[in-house]
């Protein structure tokens, strides 16, 4: 038996992250897409987070989803230590709700890209999904599963709301 490693990294500034970027991995669970799950801070662990971005590729990730709230720097750190595709989830703090994360993290020099997505959970529930989309592009089982997602989501939205006759 081949040991794969899985493709995504889905990384976060603290624990306290981890119950809005659990909708990332949740939804990479739905589409039976391996992760692995790290807390990597960019101002409380530097050296993790170099350690990390500079043998993500190494490692075998292939894109990394990565969660930060307040003066955000992680997804835009690990972006410039890798050319791997990195998403950025802001998330809320209970000072600015988010827009402080949201403007670190989308405000990336010419160069040093990050695909930053909404903040919150629908942001980190995007991140798992366009990480599969990424993902999927090499991956035809993956694309159908994708698609499959997609239009379950889609067939689940009635026509009209349900308390009106
Ligand atoms: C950021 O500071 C983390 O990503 C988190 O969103 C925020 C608060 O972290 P804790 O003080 O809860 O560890 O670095």
């Amino acid at each position: 038996m081949t040991n794969v490693p899985p493709p995504v990294a889905i990384i976060m500034g603290s624990q306290s992250d981890w119950p809005v970027m659990r909708a990332a991995a949740a939804v990479l669970d739905e589409l039976g897409v391996p992760y692995d799950a790290r807390v990597i801070s960019a101002h409380r662990t530097p050296e993790r987070l170099y350690s990390f971005a500079k043998s993500a590729r190494g490692e075998g990730f292939k894109v990394i989803v990565a969660g930060a709230g307040g003066a955000a720097h992680l997804p835009g750190m690990t972006a410039a230590l890798t050319t791997l595709p990195v998403l950025g989830v802001p998330i809320a703090t209970t000072a600015l709700k988010g827009q402080d994360s949201l403007l670190s993290i989308v405000q990336m020099p010419a160069g040093v890209p990050v695909g930053t997505l909404a903040i919150g959970e629908p942001g980190a529930t995007n991140a798992g999904l366009l990480a599969a989309s990424i993902l999927a592009l090499g991956d035809a089982a993956l694309a159908a599963r994708v698609e499959a997602w997609r239009a379950n989501r889609s067939a689940k939205v009635a026509d009209k709301p349900n308390d009106v006759p």
